[in-house]
């Protein structure tokens, strides 16, 4: 580990800072009976990825392909399994292996809060909701009050050591009583990072963003416009066969709110996303011989809109709505040494889903509360003719690209969703929670239209390759969950038991069509690669089951404990006798506080147990276990002004974690297709100012 020279350092923490003098303790995660909120003014994390950020949740971890493409996991569900909206926009990654995952288009210096649904996510939140639901919220300035017009602002300037990162960003909010203007903008940049015994390669990453927001309100109506623009660059994705070169994504939404008279609120909201990116295996690591150069050019355009009424009375709460949303992707492979070839991965995918839901929150006298939800999706999914060089060449291409091609590809869904959860309060400082729901999915486009065997998995990360199957049924999702709720004057507890049978849970097995098989046969033959035999994705049945658990203990005035504790068991419910892929192994957090006004400090152990339970049909590696300790550090100098510095990995420890993946690049210092570390001992700065 090393620190750029002094200087650069001392010009850098000059340079930057920020603080929101509101938020002065440093509170990680809000709790209440059903969700759990980061509060993103208050952590400080040295990573740039914001998903990183869900580990503070109990139930959450993440999925990590490269430093900046952290893909939620929850309860072992993760991907698309997982519902992530951003102020209400739905996003589908422009990558086919989500090296921009929905996350990834937020900012953490600009988020107000990221809230994860603890289990059963209600039905009016997300669409299709299988594995849970994350929603990030960005701050976008407060109104003045009446008559007074303001202009604030707060900045955020960090760096780290283990990849010689920065980050800069800055915010100005310009404000009267009615209007309300927000510009930002944020860079950031790291080199390759260190693990103990080497450097990650590739891992380095650099990205700017920059925003633009106007909000206006007038009586009971309230309007917000924002248009964000994310201009990723190089970022390295050592878990996958290639690296980012370059994702630009515009941002754009309208959301329309009315206050009527007796609980009533209307909110509408349009949407959409414009978002490109290209990615290569040879321009940030060791390039293969000039004729299997490849280049992935692919572009999402998403589009999507919610209505909802909600009627508050007495007793609880109606809500009502509509939703659409419909994602296009195009994705085409080249070789820039060979102008002839071609591979058409994706054209035109399609998928879109529009859907109605009615739910209730009601409170049965002063013990018992309730929700009930119902929701219906109509989900349609196409695409367009492929072809490729393979399939002008080879037999067993042309055979896949002709059925396909043939095929009748348009495929609909009917799929409906129940949700009923109830708390009854046995105390004033505990209940008791139950819930039941039952949750439908409708297949990706990867899954049902990957003709080529290739890696266009959702990031999937296991190194095997895939087609897709046009014919996949949703995946139905029925789950259970009992929990206690404990919040005394010291102490608070919330466990939580759960199971979910999933049955048409869509899972690679090993393929059976002969084209398949033969085409990825005669390429190790021609490469001299030693890939395995095709993987189709197809349903079968699993189940999830487990426990979870967050709780803090309050010592003394300064003093407080809390913790996390997570366990997962992921299992094929067929006769494979199988383990689901990439599940996270059991782990718990223990935390030690120190707050006064000025100062906070905390000291935290973090813990995977091995995970031994790993799929077979996906090859996938067993992993060890590992314990770190971080440290953080925080001083409120003043209302404006906060310094943080921390350090993660105190005894640099090597660890492989599990939800990693395994290296996909040329690297001296870790063999191919083996676990890939995590970094070693980080020690970082930040300051924020607030004016
Ligand atoms: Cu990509």
């Amino acid at each position: 580990m090393y620190l750029r020279t002094p200087a650069f350092f001392a010009t850098a923490l000059l340079l930057a800072a920020a603080a929101r003098a509101d938020h002065m303790e440093e509170l990680v995660v809000t709790a209440s009976h059903d969700t759990r909120t980061i509060d993103i003014a208050d952590e400080v994390i040295a990573s740039p990825d914001v998903a990183q950020l869900l580990r503070k949740a109990p139930g959450a971890d993440v999925n990590s392909n490269g430093p900046i493409t952290g893909i939620a996991q929850y309860r072992g569900m993760y991907g698309s399994r997982i519902a992530t909206t951003l102020d209400g926009m739905e996003l589908a990654s422009a990558g086919p292996n989500a090296m921009d995952p929905p996350l990834s288009y937020t900012v953490g210096g600009q988020l107000e809060s990221l809230l994860v649904y603890r289990g059963i996510a209600p039905v009016s939140v997300a669409q299709e909701s299988i594995g849970g639901a994350v929603v990030a919220q960005t701050f976008h300035g407060e109104f003045a009050a009446p008559g007074e017009s303001v202009l604030t602002g707060r900045t955020m300037g960090g760096l780290q050591s283990v990849n010689n990162a920065f980050h800069l960003e800055g915010s100005l909010f310009a404000a009267s009583d009615s209007q309300r203007l927000k510009l930002a903008a944020m860079t950031e940049q790291g080199d390759d990072a260190d693990f103990p015994g080497g450097k990650i390669i590739p891992s380095e990453y650099e990205r700017q963003r920059y925003d633009l927001g106007y909000g206006l309100r007038s009586g009971n109506h309230s309007l917000q416009l924002d248009y964000g623009f994310n201009d990723t660059g190089n970022a390295g994705t050592p878990a996958l066969p290639m690296d980012i070169e370059l994702i630009e994504g515009r941002l754009y939404r309208a959301q329309y709110q009315f206050e009527g008279k007796a609980g009533l609120q209307i909110n509408a909201h349009l949407f959409g996303s414009d978002l490109d990116h290209t990615m290569t295996n040879f321009h940030l690591r060791t390039a293969p011989a000039a004729p299997r150069w490849r280049r992935n050019t692919a572009a999402a355009e998403n589009r999507g809109f919610k209505l909802d009424v909600v009627s508050t009375d007495a007793d609880g709460a109606w809500n009502l709505g509509v939703d659409g949303f419909r994602e296009d992707h195009d994705s085409d492979i080249d070789n820039p040494n060979n102008p002839m070839f071609f591979v058409i991965n994706f054209n035109s995918a399609k998928r879109e889903v529009l859907g109605l839901f009615l739910e209730r929150t009601h409170n049965f006298g002063d013990d018992l509360r309730a929700e009930v939800g119902l929701r219906y999706n109509r989900v349609e999914t196409d695409a367009g003719e492929v072809n490729g060089t393979p399939a002008m060449m080879m037999p067993p291409a042309m055979a896949l690209r002709d059925a396909f091609n043939n095929a009748d590809r348009q495929q609909s869904d009917d799929n409906v969703d129940l949700v009923a959860k109830t708390w009854f309060d046995l105390s004033d400082s505990s209940s008791l929670y139950l819930g039941a729901a039952h949750k439908t999915r409708s297949p990706a486009y990867q899954e049902r239209y990957l003709w080529l065997p290739l890696e266009a998995t959702g990031g999937l990360a296991d190194g095997r390759l895939y087609t897709g199957n046009i014919d996949l049924d949703p995946e139905v999702s029925r789950q259970l969950e009992l929990g206690l709720d404990y919040s005394g004057s010291r102490l608070t507890v919330s466990p939580r038991l759960f199971y979910s049978n999933i049955k048409d849970y869509i899972q690679g097995t090993p393929s059976e069509s002969a084209s398949a098989i033969m085409f990825v046969r005669m390429m190790n033959n021609m490469n001299g690669t030693a890939n395995a035999d095709p993987l189709q994705f197809n349903n079968v049945d699993a189940e999830l089951y487990g426990f979870d658990m967050d709780w803090a203990w309050q010592l003394s005035d300064h003093w407080s404990l809390s913790g996390l504790v997570n366990y997962v068991r992921g299992e094929r419910d067929d006769n494979s006798g199988d383990n689901l892929y990439r599940i996270a192994p059991p782990s718990a957090t223990l935390r030690l506080h120190y707050r006064s006004a000025a100062w906070s400090a905390q000291i935290e152990g973090v813990g995977y147990t091995e995970q031994d339970n790993v799929s077979a049909t996906n090859s996938e590696l067993e992993s060890d276990s590992y314990e770190l300790v971080n440290l953080l550090l925080n001083w409120h100098a003043n209302q404006q002004l906060q310094l943080s510095v921390g350090v993660d990995n105190v005894f640099d420890e090597r660890y492989e974690p599990h939800l990693g993946g395994y290296n996909r690049a040329q690297n001296p210092d870790v063999a191919l297709r083996e676990r890939l570390p995590s970094t070693g001992l980080n020690a970082f700065a930040r300051v924020r100012y607030q004016f």
